[in-house]
């Protein structure tokens, strides 16, 4: 069959209704940028791009000189093209406007330019996530109030795992897609249409190290699935743990499985590990559109109304069954304390 390319992808995409013009150029744009990221993380020693940038970000994490270097090439990609009104990211404390001189669009773009960003000295794989809302609109300005928008408001998102193969996984709401990087000739190819989540699997990711932390309800979920096949699941269960979140979703999007960072007693003051509207949203969009679940344990992530930017929340996703099983041993044990 001929290869479909993004671009063919989002003509069709134009043509069947589910994206404007607008949007359509902004996944161009976002999927440029991409590449070079790509580019400049493959670099590795050789680019002089590794290690510590000696700054911090506005969550307090040391940065690496990737996360910097890819966060420039996403806000400069953006910038002149008239198909936004602001960014916000990770790396930033404020919303970016579109700088003066350059038309403004309809779209707000968050991410998080460089995801695992822990991993990258280690040459393991990472990744940017990205999410896309409407500019409210009569709004110019955009501050960060206007991003506060609930992840059921997303137009679009998608992840690009830096990895073995460079892929670009999207969703406008109408199916979850993956496109492989074709490195001769620099586009992006359709490699999986439609893609869906098993709802079972026997596959869990967690890190271990906080088990100790973890709510009863984590607690008892995770034993039964250490327990195996002489347990109450009546199964074996197998254990993965990447630390970059987009290398672990792939692997569920790609075959399924489910993926937790619960809230714990170190991190339960700050909501969380990750980040509600540029990790948590984006992800839950593309997992349930691929027939998955999205969960803080208690709530469908996409029906949180955010607080602020940089909010954290609690992250469980993937096959549903299991989502769905943790989610109501918490929920249970909540009723239990009344
Ligand atoms: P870094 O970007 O600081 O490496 O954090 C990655 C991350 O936000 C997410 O990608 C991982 O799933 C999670 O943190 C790993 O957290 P632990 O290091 O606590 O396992």
């Amino acid at each position: 069959m001929k290869p479909v390319s993004l671009i063919q992808f989002l003509i069709e995409e134009r043509r069947a209704g589910h994206i404007n013009a607008e949007l359509s150029l902004l996944i161009e744009v976002v999927a440029r940028a991409c590449k070079r990221i790509a580019v400049a993380t493959g670099k590795g020693a050789l680019g002089g791009v590794l290690g510590a940038a000696g700054t911090d970000n506005i969550q307090g994490e040391a940065q690496k000189k990737l996360d910097v270097i890819s966060n420039e090439i996403l806000l400069e990609a953006n910038a002149w093209g008239g198909h936004l009104a602001a960014c916000a990211s990770e790396e930033m404390e404020d919303p970016q406007p579109i700088p003066d001189g350059y038309p403004r669009g309809q779209h707000l773009l968050l991410f998080d330019p460089l995801d695992g960003s822990s991993n990258i000295d280690v040459n393991i794989s990472v990744g940017t996530i990205f999410s896309v809302l409407r500019c409210p609109d009569g709004v110019t300005e955009p501050v960060a109030e206007h991003f506060l928008q609930p992840g059921t408001t997303q137009l679009a998102a998608g992840y690009v795992v830096y990895g073995p193969s460079t892929l670009l996984v999207l969703t406008f709401g109408h199916g979850t897609h993956e496109f492989t990087l074709d490195r001769e000739i620099g586009s992006f190819i359709l490699s999986r249409r439609d893609i869906r989540i098993p709802a079972a699997t026997g596959e869990f990711a967690i890190n271990m190290s906080n088990q100790r932390h973890w709510e009863a309800p984590m607690q008892r979920y995770i034993g039964e699935l250490l327990a195996g096949g002489d347990g109450p699941r009546g199964r074996d269960f197998n254990m993965r743990w990447v630390a970059s979140m987009v290398a672990d979703v792939h692997r569920i999007v790609t075959r399924g499985g489910v993926f937790f960072y619960p809230l714990d007693a170190k991190i339960r003051s700050k909501g969380g590990k990750l980040r509600l509207m540029y990790e948590a949203n984006p992800m839950a969009f593309i997992v349930e559109q691929a027939g998955g679940a999205a969960s803080t344990g208690r709530e469908r992530i996409m029906e949180l109304q955010p607080t602020g930017l940089h909010q954290r929340v609690p992250v469980f996703l993937g096959s549903k069954d299991e989502v769905e099983l943790a989610t109501h041993y918490h929920v249970e044990a909540d009723g239990a304390q009344g």
